[in-house]
């Protein structure tokens, strides 16, 4: 019987040791087996174990384009998005602020494209636009600064609200849904307030909620124009929240520096149980790793996600879309693992599916002979390195493997000392 395997695994530099056990036989999650077994070469096949259990940031595929209306979804110009189920009916949808360029006097505005297909494969078709009292929501921008939403329930009413973030002058606004979550009737927005003054970035405001040291209270962060992500903790109460202070995040040996234009997200990248933060800029998009506790996040220097490159050397490179890209995050197609989305300086939309590299299947076809299969990206080609023990891991077996698409099969005569495995991206 032949068994289907998933493996965590941890490497920043995308590669993997991999351990096996004899065929038939469950694998070991860990490196050290709790009851070892004795090792008998030649017959059996020892591969894929993971070097680390430890946490697993996910891995990008290519960008894909989100359809609006039976075509590359466009709002226009600077698209910030905001993945959310805004009418409350089980499937996510998306609003997307923009600038309006032609009329700059009149606002910049959010559109809404509801989804009609099913959550984990959503279709979208024609934008309406938000309202709030009865009018298209208009929020002051200038330059490529757009209105930056994010859906939350705000006053802890059990009803989804909506905050808006200012691209002009960086307040937050405020737009209370006064009737139900499959309906909702914003009533017209007002800024957060920090003490008596308005809360204010100073601009390119892009809020995000989240309770960021963990005490209960949904705390305000928010990213600016200078590539700084701003901490409102909240000291008011859960249905009244309140600010008194605005602290600049830090990361690294100082203030968290995304590049220009930043957006943060609160979100366990890494799925290690603590909170980080994952941010977009003009110049990419940074995983800020938390490796303090719950209650006192302490981020670690940005690190910027790569995607596969698409000049056919096989590699990877970081994320470049021409500037003003604005993150969000979201397990878009609900397969578990968290998918990024990129609103673009063109008014464009891109999905970029994450997933995990794992070795799903361990196979011996006929005595002598093993078959590997990991999860993997278009564009992407593969190092396949082996050796006698974990440390030795050195004689590349195949070198520029291409990628299968989302899998990659690998079938490989076994040799009796080749018994642990390493496979990354690239050479
Ligand atoms: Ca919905
Ligand atoms: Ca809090
Ligand atoms: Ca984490
Ligand atoms: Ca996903």
């Amino acid at each position: 019987m032949q068994h289907a395997h998933s493996l965590p695994v941890s490497d920043p530099r995308h590669g993997w040791l991999v351990r096996g056990c004899p065929q038939g036989k469950p694998l070991e999650s860990r490196c050290a087996p709790k009851h070892p077994r004795p090792v008998r070469p030649a017959f059996f096949i020892w591969l894929l174990a993971a070097l680390q259990v430890a946490a697993e940031p996910p891995m990008l595929r290519p960008a894909l384009a989100i359809a609006a209306n039976g075509a590359g979804l466009d709002v226009g110009d600077y698209a910030i998005p905001c993945v959310a189920d805004w009418n409350g009916d089980g499937r996510k949808d998306l609003l997307v602020g923009y600038r309006v360029l032609a009329t700059p006097t009149l606002g910049d505005k959010v559109a809404m494209f509801l989804n009609t297909g099913t959550d984990t494969a959503p279709v979208f078709g024609q934008r309406s636009l938000l309202q709030a009292n009865g009018a298209d929501i208009q929020v002051p921008g200038s330059g490529c600064g757009a209105p930056a939403p994010w859906v939350c329930d705000y006053d802890g009413d059990g009803r989804r609200d909506l905050l808006v973030g200012e691209g002009n002058s960086g307040y937050v606004y405020l737009y209370r849904n006064t009737n139900t979550d499959a309906a909702p009737i914003l009533a017209p927005g007002v800024r957060l307030l920090m003490g008596a003054s308005p809360v204010s970035v100073s601009s390119r405001a892009t809020p995000c909620v989240a309770d960021w040291d963990a005490d209960g209270l949904n705390d305000l962060l928010c990213g600016d124009g200078n590539g700084n992500v701003s901490f409102f903790r909240n000291v008011g109460t859960a249905h009244a929240p309140g600010y008194e202070t605005r602290v600049l995040l830090q990361a690294g040996s100082g203030a968290l520096y995304l590049g220009i234009r930043a957006v943060p997200r609160c979100i366990d990248w890494d799925g290690d149980g603590l909170q980080d933060l994952v941010g977009s800029s003009d110049t990419g998009v940074y995983w800020c790793r938390n490796t303090g506790t719950r209650t006192t996040p302490v981020l670690q220097a940005p690190v910027a996600l790569n995607i596969p490159k698409t000049d056919g050397s096989g590699s990877l490179t970081t994320i470049q879309t021409g500037g003003r890209m604005r993150l969000d995050l979201t397990d878009w197609d609900g397969d578990g693992t968290l998918d990024l989305i990129l609103g673009n300086a063109n008014g464009t939309v891109f999905l970029y599916p994450g997933y995990r590299f794992r070795v799903t299947r361990i196979q011996q076809l006929s005595p002598g002979e093993l078959t590997l299969e990991w999860a993997s990206a278009p564009l992407l080609k593969y190092t396949v390195l082996t050796g006698s023990s974990p440390a030795q891991i050195q004689t590349p077996l195949v070198t520029g493997l291409a990628s299968g698409g989302n899998l990659t099969t690998w079938t490989h005569p076994m040799s009796a000392p080749a018994r642990y495995y390493r496979i990354q991206v690239g050479p």
